[in-house]
This record gives C-alpha cells, structure tokens and sequence, in this order.
C-alpha cells in the first residue's frame, strides 16, 4: 500500500513525497541485553526497543548549539527575533529559551500530554524511536509543552534535535532540529487594544466546536490570537528571507491545536512548508493549571530553513566533520549572508536490491531503511522503493530498492560499494526474513 502523509498531520503532503508503509514491524536492532545506557543514564529494553546504533553515537551532538555551525546561527537569528519582537513593561524580552532539554521523553510527555490520540499512526514503531514502550527520543519538540506550562511559563521556546523513522534521501533524515513555541495571554492582555472591549471574553459556555474555533473559546479571541500568531510567523519568513518571500497558509489538522495551519513559502517554484501551528487545545492548558488563559503554538524545522538560506544542497552536510564545510559558516555574525559552495561533487553508485517479503503484515520498509543506514551510514544518500510486485500465484509482496551510495568527500569505487551492498542483502536476510531474487 502506498500512501502520502506526515508525522502528526492526518491530511496528505502536496511538494514532498514520503512513503510509509505503516506495517507492525519486528524491531530492526533488539537489544541483546537487557539495558542501555544513553546520555549518562541506563535505560531498560524491551520489545519495543528498536533504536539503533547509529543513531545513539549522534545523541548529545547538539547541532543547534554548536558554535558557527548553520543550525546554530539559525537557532540566534530566530531567538533575536523573538527578543526584539516580544518584550515586557520593563524591556526586557518575554521569551525564555530552552535548548537543552534532554531528547529523550517518556510516551506521556510526547503523546498523551498533547491529546495524541491512542490508535494514531504517529504513535506506531514504525515511526519512531523506542528504547522501550514507555521511552523513546522525542519525535518533536512539541512534548515539553505541557510540563514548562505546569511550570508556570506563558512565553517560550524549546530548541531541539528530534529523531523519526523515515525514508532517506535529500531531505530527510533520521534526526532534524525543531524550534516549538508557545505565547500564552490573558483576556486582559489580548483586549486591552480593542475599544469598547469591556463586554468582550475569552470563553464561550456551551459553545459548539466549528471549523474556525474551540467550543470553549469565542470567536473573538481566538481570530486575535490567530493574527497575532500569523504576523508572528510571516515576519519572521520576511526577516529571514527578505520582505519578497512568498508565503500562504494551508489549514491543517494537529491532535494539541484548533484550529490549525502550515505555512508554506514558494522556493524555486515549489511550495515548501516549513511550519505547523495553532491555537492550543484549552484541554492541554487546563490540565498544566493555566485556566485563564489562551495560547497559540508552533513548530518549525531548522534544515529545511536552513538549507534554503544557505544553499545547502543535502541534509547529511548537517552532519559532517568537514573543515571544507564547516569553515564556510565560521562567522561570529548570525546574520552573515553566507551561501555554501559545494567543496567538490563525488560521483554516486546506484545498486539495486530486490526481495520477497515475509508476508506484508511483518515487514516495514523503515526497517529496511534502518538496517541500510547501520551498514553504510552517511554513504547512503537515497533509498527508492522503486518497484513493488505481486505474484499472480503465490500473493506473495517483493520490493525492488535503489540504494545510491556517495561519500560526501571522496569517490567510492564500485568494488567497495558491491561489498557493503552484498553486507546489506544479508542482514536483510538475517533480520527480516527476507528472500532475496
Ligand atoms: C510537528 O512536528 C508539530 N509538533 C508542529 C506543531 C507544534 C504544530 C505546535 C502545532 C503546534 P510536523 O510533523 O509537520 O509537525 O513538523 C513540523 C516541521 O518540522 C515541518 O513543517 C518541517 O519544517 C519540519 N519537519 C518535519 N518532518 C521533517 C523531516 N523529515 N525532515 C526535515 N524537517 C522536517
Ligand atoms: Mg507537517
């Protein structure tokens, strides 16, 4: 079956093509024993447990806080927008900043605590990374919302790596940087500007819920909210960008806001969203104590701004020690306009892997991709599922995948790449049962 969705949206992506092929999978890399020890701390494994390996030698990297690398001038160049725009009667910025905060978050925190519901797909193992059922690394940073509420917060931003089971290719992998934010206001505070306001409330008693709002809120206060949210966002794409960008809002669903919407900004004729928003579901508010107030929340991902603002053609550049790449961002000015130049190109080698599934029930194709990733690692530049197969007979499933390999400083030669493709048909053999054609 294929389909095109994303992570916490019910509703299909329009520019990027992902495939999920949401199976029951065995977890591609069960721990043997019974423990795992992350970021200083021991953890338990279950069978649920499928984080891998590669991905644990990146925790605690913390890109986004690296001094001169791109996340990190992205991540000053949104917190200097967010000082200069929000500030208090005495001038001094509304906003806190929370940048390292541990990625690794317990089911409720990522999930219950946002109103995800029980059976929705962003929950399966599939799509994230378990270290056992009740843990795993976050999927966004959306799951500390709750807690820094409770904690008394009203204006802030949380700034992280978080980490999903996905396809691989130019955008996307494995772990990407999130910036969540929430601005929380009182009935007081959103209609002091609006005259005549006396008669004017932030809740609605038996209310009906409706496309523009919450049953609980009315109207009124949430269309404020809504355009102070929107001015927010399309400021910060004109600051970023230049006051040219073209943007558009597209309504969107997320389980933790209602109303919601994505924004889209047009990118080499392409619309490109970089965002989800909304104003929060009051539930999430009344449970971490803030009764009286209304909130409005995003979420936005650092590559995808990045890569757009840089010029950076591939996701895994992120990632690489590489003095040829990093001393392109050595500025002490965030605002610098930098545009990268690639060092030199490398040619790939495509090799091409075809199998019959176990059965489709057992089989996901993330786990395939995790499994490629653990044996080739940042050589692998693209997975395609370029052909699936029924036999007329058997009913039996097969996948044929292009697996491109490119070392993103030397050139591979074939006879290494056949090594380590002949080392991905077996573990794929090994681990999913898989019969190779
Ligand atoms: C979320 O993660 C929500 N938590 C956002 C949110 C927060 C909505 C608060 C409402 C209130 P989504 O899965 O769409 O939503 O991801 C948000 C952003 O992260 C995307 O717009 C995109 O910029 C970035 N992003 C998502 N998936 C990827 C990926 N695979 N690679 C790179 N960036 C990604
Ligand atoms: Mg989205």
């Amino acid at each position: 079956m294929w389909y095109i969705t994303c992570h916490f949206c019910k509703e299909t992506l329009r520019n990027s093509v992902k495939i999920i092929c949401r199976t029951t999978s065995v977890a591609a890399n069960a721990n043997k024993s019974n423990e795992l020890v992350l970021l200083g701390q021991k953890y338990g494994t279950d069978d649920w447990t499928n984080v891998t390996p590669n991905i644990i030698a990146k925790l605690g990297r913390n890109l986004h806080v690296q001094q001169y690398h791109p996340l990190s001038h992205l991540r000053q160049r949104i917190m200097n927008y967010f000082y200069g725009q929000f500030r208090n009667k005495s001038g001094t910025p509304s906003f806190s900043i929370y940048d390292n905060i541990s990625p690794i978050v317990t089911v409720e925190q990522n999930f219950d605590s946002l109103l995800v519901p029980k059976d929705h797909p962003s929950r399966k193992k599939t799509d994230c990374y378990f270290i056992n059922q009740d843990t795993l690394l976050r999927a966004h940073t959306t799951a500390h919302q709750a807690e820094l509420i409770a904690m008394g917060l009203n204006n802030f931003l949380v700034i992280g790596d978080v980490y999903r089971r996905d396809e691989i290719d130019s955008t996307h992998y494995p772990i990407f940087h999130q910036i969540d934010a929430v601005r929380l206001r009182t009935s007081q505070e959103i209609f002091r500007d609006v005259k005549d306001s006396e008669n004017l409330k932030l809740f609605e008693h038996r209310g009906i819920e409706s496309v523009e709002k919450q049953a609980c809120h009315s109207l009124e206060a949430v269309k404020i909210m809504e355009q102070e949210m929107k001015n927010t966002l399309t400021n910060l794409t004109k600051t970023l960008f230049g006051k040219d960008v073209q943007c558009r809002w597209v309504d969107q669903y997320f389980p933790f806001t209602h109303p919601s919407w994505e924004l889209e900004i047009l990118y080499n004729d392409n619309w490109l969203e970089i965002l989800g928003c909304g104003i929060m579901r009051q539930e999430i508010l009344h449970r971490a104590g803030a009764v009286d107030q209304i909130g409005w929340a995003f979420g936005l991902g650092l590559e995808r701004l990045a890569m757009r603002l840089y010029n950076i053609p591939d996701i895994r550049l992120f990632w690489s020690n590489d003095a040829g790449f990093l001393n392109q961002f050595k500025v002490d000015n965030p605002n610098a306009h930098i545009q990268y130049k690639p060092v030199s190109i490398y040619p790939p080698c495509t090799n091409d892997i075809s199998f019959w599934l176990p059965g489709e029930e057992s089989y996901s194709s993330h786990d395939f991709y995790d499994i490629v990733r653990e044996i080739g690692g940042d050589i692998i530049e693209q997975i395609l599922l370029k052909d699936k197969f029924i036999h007329p007979k058997t009913k039996k499933t097969s996948h044929c995948y292009s697996i491109v390999y490119r070392h993103m400083e030397r050139t591979l030669t074939q006879g290494e790449v056949n090594k380590i493709h002949e080392q991905v048909e077996k573990a794929a053999v090994a681990k999913l049962n898989v019969i190779i054609r």
